[in-house]
């Protein structure tokens, strides 16, 4: 049932998996919402489904069966509008009680295989398998066995991406829908990119679209012929993550929910600066985005780290460790600053980004627990 397409096929030497830095899997359930009705509903099966508001209301589609998709139905049409394209569709009201127990399976079964999943839907998630539970080298085998799981238990298709990051694994698994498994090997990342359209790359929606077409590029391999600070002009402070992300880079981790290990914030300033006030300006801005995540999570953190980005595009990150946890603006401000003056070549060479990082995060238990020690501050 299951179908392998490899970007292994474009070329004829490849990387064995087993010499690659990451192995992320992402798994995403096809037209979920519809397939769980399909497989409840035996008459539903092989018939446009739509998930979602009524036809004869202002409702919008959640979703659409593989069958309703053949007509130009998407996710976020509404729903009238569906129903003038597929005039027979069956139309559904959502179930989200049984959307969330086929979810529960689903991720249940990933606890099977992984340690580390990053939940990132109730249909999708992220697996590092670099190491895995039942120590298989091969991702693209233990990326066929989940499938085939899920299957088993849930009688629902997943689609799988493998590659060695989270972005390209996501591109990935959208590829060869439904039931599909598409591998990326990391030396044919860009190739695997080249002729996709760029609204693929996230952070690019339809209005970004617009402003890239009119530049006459429709592709990411012709984005990508773009040059770093070109990038920056099209998309302001995105412009580096887009850059990395055409060129198939992508260092983030695969973060189990609730437990990311650190919280920060940047931004590029309009113009490069070298004068220190719009600077410890812009490090209270940060510092509040982070407080404020701080709070809505209820913890504190010990380790403040400044980033700079200086005008030539080279990076720095500079840290201190608090004895205690903090949550406090001010104190998370005044270290920041302090990093950038004794830290940093600030005021002598120009600075275009700025970013303020807090890690070492504790929670309120935790803090309880703790043990204060002396109240000195110490570089790492
Ligand atoms: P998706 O994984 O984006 O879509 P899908 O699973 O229906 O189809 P695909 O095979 O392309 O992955 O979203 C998962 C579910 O989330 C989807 O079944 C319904 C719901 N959803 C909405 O309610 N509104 C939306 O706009 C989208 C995109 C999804
Ligand atoms: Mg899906």
């Amino acid at each position: 049932m299951y179908n392998v397409s490899s970007v292994e096929k474009m070329k004829s030497q490849t990387s064995a998996p087993s010499n690659w830095k990451r192995k992320i899997l992402h798994i995403d359930m096809d037209a979920f919402f519809a397939s769980v009705e399909q497989r409840d509903n035996p008459k539903l099966r092989g018939k446009p489904v739509i998930v979602g508001g009524k036809p004869d209301g202002r409702g919008v589609v959640s979703t659409a069966s593989y069958e309703a998709r053949m007509f130009g139905i998407r996710s976020a049409m509404p729903a009238a509008q569906a129903k003038r394209l597929c005039y027979h569709a069956i139309f559904i009201r959502p179930n989200f009680e049984k959307y969330k127990a086929a979810s529960d399976m689903i991720h249940s079964i990933f606890e099977n295989y992984a340690t580390v999943i990053e939940s990132a839907s109730l249909d999708e998630a992220y697996l590092d398998i670099t190491k895995n539970k039942l120590n298989i080298e091969d991702p693209v085998l233990l990326a066929q066995m989940i499938q085939q799981n899920i299957y088993a238990v849930t009688k629902l298709t997943a689609s799988a991406g493998v590659a060695t990051n989270k972005f390209l694994a996501k591109i990935a698994s959208d590829i060869k829908k439904p039931a599909g498994l598409t591998v990326v090997p990391p030396e044919h990342a860009e190739s695997f990119l080249r002729f996709l359209p760029v609204i693929k790359i996230p952070g690019i929606g339809p209005v970004t679209e617009k402003e890239i077409h009119k530049h006459g590029i429709k592709t990411v391999g012709e984005l990508a012929r773009l040059s770093k600070s070109e990038f920056c002009d099209l998309f302001g402070s995105w412009g580096e993550s887009i850059y990395d992300r055409v060129h198939g880079i992508d260092d983030s981790p695969v973060e189990p929910a609730g437990e990311s290990k650190q919280i920060s914030s940047e931004e590029t300033f309009e113009n490069d600066i070298i004068q220190f006030p719009p600077m410890e300006e812009k490090i209270t801005e940060l510092s509040e985005v982070i407080v404020k995540e701080l709070e809505e999570r209820n913890i504190k953190a010990r380790t403040i780290t400044l980033k700079v980005k200086y005008a030539d595009f080279t990076s720095i990150t500079r840290s201190r460790t608090l004895s205690m946890p903090t949550d406090s603006t001010a104190t998370i401000q005044q270290e920041a600053v302090r990093l950038l003056h004794e830290k940093t070549e600030a005021g002598k060479r120009l600075i275009r980004l700025l970013g303020v990082g807090v890690s070492n995060l504790v929670t309120a238990e935790e803090q309880i627990t703790a043990r204060p020690r002396e109240l000195e501050l110490f570089d790492l």
